[in-house]
C-alpha cells in the first residue's frame, strides 16, 4: 500500500512526478483544478491534450477513466487527467469516482512514478459532497494496488477540505 499524506495547498505547486487532474471528458480545459494546471503549466499540456482528442479519444475521456500527458512548466513530469462524476442525488455514481482514483494510480504505476498527488476530485464544480468524496478517495486508495507508487498525496485546496480528510484518514 502507498503511503498516504495530505497537504493544505495549490496542487499546481507539488513537486511530485505525477500529478492528477480533475478534468473534463473534453480534456480541453476548464476552471478550478484543470483551469490551474493549464495556467500554469503553459500550452504544451494543451497540445498533448489536442493530439489525444485527434487520436485515441475523438470522443473525449469516458467519466472514470484516466489519461497522462506531459506535466509542461509544471514541477511534476506527468499530468494524469481524469473525469470526475457530476454529483447526483438520483443516481449512485460512486463507482466511477472510485474508477477515477483506481485508473489515475494504474497509469502512474505504468509510466514509473513514485509519488502521486491528488486533488479531492468531483467536490468543486462537480458538486460531489466533500464528507462523501473523501471517504470514497481514501478508501479506494488504501485499496488500490499500489504498484510502484510510494506516496499518494492529497492536495487540499482549504482548512475545510483538510479537515474533511484529515478526520477521513483518522477513522481509518
Ligand atoms: N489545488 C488543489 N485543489 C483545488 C485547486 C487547486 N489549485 N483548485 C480547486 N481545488 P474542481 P471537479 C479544489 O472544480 O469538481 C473544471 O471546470 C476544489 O476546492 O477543480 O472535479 C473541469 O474542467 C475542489 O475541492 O473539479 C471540469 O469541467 C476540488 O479541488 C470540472 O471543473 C475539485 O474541484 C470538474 O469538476
Amino acid at each position: 500500500m502507498a503511503r498516504i499524506i495530505l497537504v493544505q495547498g495549490d496542487i499546481t505547486e507539488q513537486a511530485v512526478d505525477a500529478v492528477v487532474n480533475a478534468a473534463n471528458s473534453s480534456l480541453l480545459g476548464g476552471g478550478g483544478v484543470d483551469g490551474a494546471i493549464h495556467r500554469r503549466g503553459g500550452p504544451e499540456i494543451l497540445e498533448e491534450c489536442r493530439a489525444l482528442r485527434a487520436s485515441r479519444y475523438g470522443r473525449g475521456l469516458a467519466t472514470g477513466q484516466a489519461v497522462a500527458t506531459t506535466a509542461g512548466r509544471l514541477p511534476a513530469r506527468w499530468v494524469i487527467h481524469t473525469v470526475g462524476p457530476v454529483w447526483s442525488a438520483e443516481q449512485d455514481r460512486s463507482e466511477q469516482l472510485a474508477s477515477c482514483y483506481r485508473e489515475s494510480l494504474r497509469v502512474a504505476d505504468e509510466l514509473g512514478a513514485r509519488t502521486v498527488a491528488f486533488p479531492a476530485v468531483s467536490t468543486g464544480v462537480y458538486g460531489w459532497p466533500l464528507d462523501d468524496g473523501a471517504r470514497i478517495a481514501l478508501r479506494t486508495v488504501r485499496d488500490a494496488v499500489a504498484g510502484r507508487v510510494e506516496e499518494v498525496r492529497f492536495v487540499l485546496f482549504d482548512d475545510r477540505a483538510y479537515g474533511v480528510f484529515e478526520a477521513g484518514l483518522a477513522a481509518g
